[in-house]
């Protein structure tokens, strides 16, 4: 019995050490409410952040704050107080500035190492790509300026091949090879060289197989440059005073996106020359997204971008890409006079004949009866490629009339396009599928008959129709009955035929 009790007197003196604890944490921790703080506290909504700046007063800096003599003795009384030095304390400013201490970043050490000069310059804020580089040429003293991503490695020769080629003619813009570093594992892979740049219908850079033509002006010496319709952007050299001339970047362009093309456009157009230079080869890491933000997102800023890409260098094919994407209409594209400008002032052709001559074998058809959707009278739905790939069929889906997967051309060659891919049906009752265009009719070959309504599939005399109860996302292919169902409208747009 005697033992309870004991107990019980430990656990009642437990319990009021915890409840007066708890008493004096609550107390203290609210000191928000403390007056001696309200007095101290700053303006609400005033938030300090750290300052590097150095402004006037005492312990600015992070410097030691030195107590006149005549008041050495008050300041030993005052320490007592916290046991720190509270006279000091109090003179200094509340959001005093200090030095940055950090240690110094280890690519400047690493850099001072090397044996060629090499210089780190850093843009204060996120300024894009564009106006990196034009702060990087501005500083560079060489004559000939080079472009790589930060995501590159190089490897022997790289750069001998490229300088050779502006030697021989400074208006020669030149990349190398782009090899591919694994975003996975890292492993290096050679680039082909039977590969060049083009862009496809939404104006995206893509990489598509070096044509016939240019293999016979080599005379097939795979060795010799490649002339390139456009870069891919990150890797390339150019004369110094000659990307002066023909005008550095549009620095009206924001963050990425465009710049790529824009300059490609430029050089072709303006009398210049763009050439993959395959004895040079540079690795890169390629990545499936993009890692960064974009401010107002990343549609309002490649929109922008190829807003002033289209405005100012494709004339008439502009409403062509207005019509694959009519979002870019809808953006505000800021001033292009200058650029007009600079494109007046260097005579540079028309896109037609960058169309003609550098790309002949763009993805832009050049003769069509329509471009839009293609629309089932029926059901009202419309073609769609689904963002599907080549090899695999054509969707059907409900009308959106925002262009993109639903822009189909119904070209002069009697093909239905989508980009690079052409509807094609190579067996009775489907499927209908997209196929690389080869322009050779065939199983691409449609007639269109605009007062039946009717897309006949030429090779199988079997009409287009809507999807079937099996699969709702695909058009089906059939004996032509003249049922609303084989019925499509194509979209005439108000511009029937650019030529
Ligand atoms: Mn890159």
């Amino acid at each position: 019995m005697r033992k309870f009790a004991y107990c019980k007197v430990v656990l009642a003196t437990s319990l009021i050490w915890v409840l007066l604890d708890m008493f004096l944490l609550l107390y203290f921790s609210e000191c928000n409410k403390c007056d001696e703080k309200k007095e101290r506290g700053l303006p609400a909504g005033d938030v300090l952040e750290p300052v590097q700046k150095p402004h006037e007063g005492p312990g600015e800096m992070g410097k030691p704050v030195v107590i006149p003599k005549e008041d050495q003795e008050k300041m030993k009384e005052m320490f007592k107080i916290n046991q720190f030095n509270l006279m000091a304390s109090e003179m200094i400013a509340l959001n005093r500035s200090l030095p940055d201490v950090r240690l110094e970043g280890p690519l400047e050490s690493y850099v001072k190492k090397l044996k060629v000069p090499v210089h780190v310059i850093r843009m204060e804020q996120r300024s894009g790509l564009i106006r990196a580089r034009l702060k990087g040429a501005a500083v560079s003293k060489g004559q000939v300026i080079t472009f790589l991503d930060a995501h590159c490695e190089c490897t022997v020769g790289w750069l001998e091949p490229l300088l050779a080629r502006i030697k021989h003619d400074r208006k020669t813009v030149v990349c190398p090879i782009i090899d591919v570093i694994s975003d996975d594992t890292f492993e290096y892979m050679a680039g082909s060289d039977m590969t060049y740049g083009g862009f496809n219908w939404k104006l995206n850079f893509r990489w598509y197989p070096v044509p016939q033509r240019e293999m016979d002006r080599r005379k097939g010496d795979r060795t010799l440059p490649v002339r390139t319709p456009t870069m891919a952007g990150g890797l390339f050299s150019i004369d110094r005073d000659y990307f002066q001339e023909i005008g550095t970047y549009d620095a009206g362009m924001d963050i990425w996106g465009g710049e790529n093309l824009e300059i490609s456009f430029r050089i072709w157009q303006c009398g210049g020359t763009l050439e993959i230079v395959t004895c040079s080869h540079v690795g890169h890491v390629f990545r499936k997204a993009t890692p960064y933000t974009f401010p107002g997102g990343t549609g309002q800023i490649i929109n922008k971008n190829n807003r002033r890409l289209a405005e100012v260098w494709m004339d008439e094919f502009k409403n062509f890409f207005y019509i694959i994407s009519p979002g870019v209409t809808k953006v505000d594209y800021g001033d292009i006079s200058s650029r007009l400008g600079l494109r007046h002032k260097l005579q540079c052709r028309p896109f037609s004949w960058y169309l003609e001559n550098i790309y002949p074998d763009s993805q832009i058809p050049r003769h069509y009866f329509s471009l839009g959707e293609i629309r089932n009278v029926e059901t009202n739905q419309c073609l769609d490629n689904m963002a599907r790939k080549e090899n695999e069929k054509v969707g059907i889906f409900n009308c959106h009339g925002m262009g993109g997967n639903q822009v189909f051309s119904y070209t002069a060659n009697k093909e239905i396009r989508t980009d690079d891919l052409c509807l094609d049906v190579s067996k009775l009752n489907g499927p209908v599928t997209m196929l690389k265009c080869h322009h050779l009719k065939g199983n691409q070959l449609w007639e269109y008959d605009p007062v039946k309504l009717t897309l006949q599939h030429v090779n199988s005399n079997q009409c287009l129709d809507k999807a079937t109860d099996e699969d709702s996302q695909v058009p089906s292919i059939r004996d032509c009955s003249g049922s609303r169902s084989q019925q499509w409208l194509l979209r005439n747009v108000t511009l029937p035929e650019i030529f």
